[in-house]
């Protein structure tokens, strides 16, 4: 067993379109639990220690703007995997290219929206799930 824990944002763009449900839905489906789950505006300081490792990138700013405009939802989920696997659920980064039947694939819209609203965020490995917890879910652990 490796059952692990991993930090999921859905954008503001899931919130705003409603595909909270969706989305969760999917989770859910895959035999994911939900540890923690809250709906609020993030903070400067959650964003850009969250976003450290992109400073200095060309989309940064853009990006930590953007998620501080409107509401998220932050969710701690858990499961076997769970972080590759939700990584597979979400697909690539890109809509356009990520694959069918996955979040990005299936529901992001490249040719009205920037890629940065591509719904959801996922951590990349067991240390940027640990790290990403923390500022979040504080409480969790
Ligand atoms: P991911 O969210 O798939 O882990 P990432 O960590 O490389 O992707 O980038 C974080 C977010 O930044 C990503 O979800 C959307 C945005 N982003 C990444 N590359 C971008 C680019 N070339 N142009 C615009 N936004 C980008
Ligand atoms: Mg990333």
């Amino acid at each position: 067993m490796s059952t692990e824990r991993t930090l999921i944002l859905l954008k503001p763009d899931a919130v705003q379109r409603s595909l909270r449900g969706e989305i969760l839905r999917r989770i859910e489906a895959k035999g994911y639990g939900i540890v923690a789950l809250a709906q609020r505006t993030a903070t400067a300081e959650e964003l850009s220690s969250h976003y450290a490792e992109h400073e200095g990138k060309p989309f940064y700013q853009p990006l930590v703007d953007y998620m501080g405009s409107a509401p998220l939802v932050a969710i701690v989920a858990e499961g076997e995997k769970v972080i590759e696997g939700f990584r597979s659920l979400a697909g690539a980064t890109n809509p356009t290219s990520a694959a069918p039947g996955t979040i990005r694939g299936d529901l992001g819209r490249e040719w009205d929206l920037p890629v940065i609203q591509n719904l959801v965020h996922g951590s990349d490995s067991p240390e940027s799930a640990a790290r990403e917890i923390a500022i979040w879910f504080p409480e969790v652990g």
